[in-house]
């Protein structure tokens, strides 16, 4: 009678260990979320390898504890009429064994990991290395090209295969920069510069995060690495450098008057050519939004909350010249506009409210600026 009792519970065992082990595995797939083993660049390779070595020890204590255990469990167990265990009061060898071995296998791991630390720096890069100053806001970050005289947010473009050397910054909280496929986290301090060194190897969009709690909007503070061709890379530079062109007619003028005008925006958000002379204007200083000069070429809204496209914004004008979005649903930018609060509570971004008009306006100007 006593054997169906166990294959009952030795079946729910297996179903129970099956569902936990498909439920770990299940979880590595969504799509979304960047993978630290999937690696695109040399820091993030080592730290990839520093944790396979790590696991492999742990691996191999797993098994040999486990091993012993089970084994003790099985060829130890009760029997019916057994004589009682011989009882032991300690026994110097086998604690000695237990006490080293574990310390040998931390000192490893130890090592490992110290190597790990030392030789993420020791990566080399073609061409020139890239000197970019990477500035946590709350909530977005800031990208500063101080070389070539360059200001954007929420993209990181880098050349591929350049040893890029970023400068970290915070003028609020600390946060964290981290590219999980490019590079592990160094903490972004107020008043102290760390440094990150890292390349990419591949072209590709990876995406960035804070990994810092620093307030309500946290989890709202991502950024897109974007990786070009050296070649695609330079044209980017110079495309940039350009300062924004005032637009000369039809919803986009409209939107220009309203960013310099009644919409006050410009108080919170420098374009060069427009309230900036240069991106390195001291203008700069006083103004809290990120520099939209070249928003039309960007995709991500405020630390990545929202992306557009300007394909899902489309702006038409009526023959009284009133200017509207054709599909508001699928503008994120309309979104954004509409209502940034809603969107993002808390966030700094606080405007009178706009009519669908004016949205659409604006929408037509930040376009223009690519
Ligand atoms: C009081 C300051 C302030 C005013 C005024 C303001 N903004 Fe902003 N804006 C911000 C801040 C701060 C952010 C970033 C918010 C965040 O990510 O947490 C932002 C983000 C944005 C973004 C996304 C930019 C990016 O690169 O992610 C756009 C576009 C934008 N604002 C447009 C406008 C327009 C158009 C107006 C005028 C109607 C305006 N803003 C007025 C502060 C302001
Ligand atoms: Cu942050």
């Amino acid at each position: 009678m006593r054997m169906p009792k166990i294959r009952k519970a030795k079946r729910w065992m297996l179903i129970f260990s099956a569902m936990l082990l498909s439920s770990i595995l299940l979880a590595a797939c969504g799509g979304n979320s960047p993978s630290i083993l999937d690696t695109h660049g040399p820091v993030a390779g080592k730290e990839a390898g520093l944790f396979w070595f790590i696991l492999a020890v742990a691996t191999f204590v797993f098994v040999v504890v486990e091993g012993v255990l089970i084994t003790s469990i099985v060829r130890f167990r009760e029997r019916p009429n057994a004589p009682a265990p011989r009882q032991l009061h300690g026994n110097n060898t086998i604690e000695i064994i237990w006490t080293i071995a574990p310390s040998l296998f931390l000192f490893a791991v130890l090592i490992g990991t110290i190597y790990t630390m030392f030789n993420l720096t020791s990566i080399s890069g073609q061409g020139r290395t890239e000197e970019i100053t990477v500035v946590g806001h709350q909530w977005w970050w800031e990208f500063d090209y101080k070389n070539e005289g360059i200001v954007t947010a929420d993209e990181l473009v880098v050349p591929q295969g350049a040893l890029i050397h970023t400068v970290l910054e915070s003028n609020n909280v600390i946060h964290s920069f981290w590219v999980p496929q490019i590079t592990g986290k160094t903490d972004v301090v107020p008043g102290h510069m760390n440094d990150k060194l890292f390349k990419a190897d591949d072209i590709g969009v990876y995406r960035g995060l804070c990994t810092e709690y620093c307030g309500l909007q946290h989890a709202h503070m991502s950024f897109d690495l974007i990786v070009k061709s050296p070649n695609d890379y330079l044209t980017w530079v110079s495309q940039q450098q350009q300062a924004a062109q005032k637009p000369t007619s039809g919803a986009a003028l409209a939107g220009y008057k309203l960013f310099t005008g009644s919409g006050g925006c410009q108080g919170c958000h420098g374009i060069v050519g427009v309230n900036l002379k240069s991106f390195s204007d001291p203008v700069a200083n006083g103004l809290i939004g990120p520099n939209l000069t070249h928003f039309g070429s960007r995709r991500l809204i405020a630390g990545a909350v929202l992306s557009w496209d300007p394909a899902s914004c489309q702006v038409t004008t009526d023959a009284k010249g009133n200017a509207t979005i054709t599909n508001q649903a699928n503008c994120g930018l309309y979104q954004w506009l509409h209502d940034p609060q809603g969107v993002k509570p808390g966030n700094d971004m606080n405007i009178r409210s706009l009519s669908d008009t004016e949205i659409a306006q604006l929408v037509a100007y930040l376009e223009s600026l690519t």
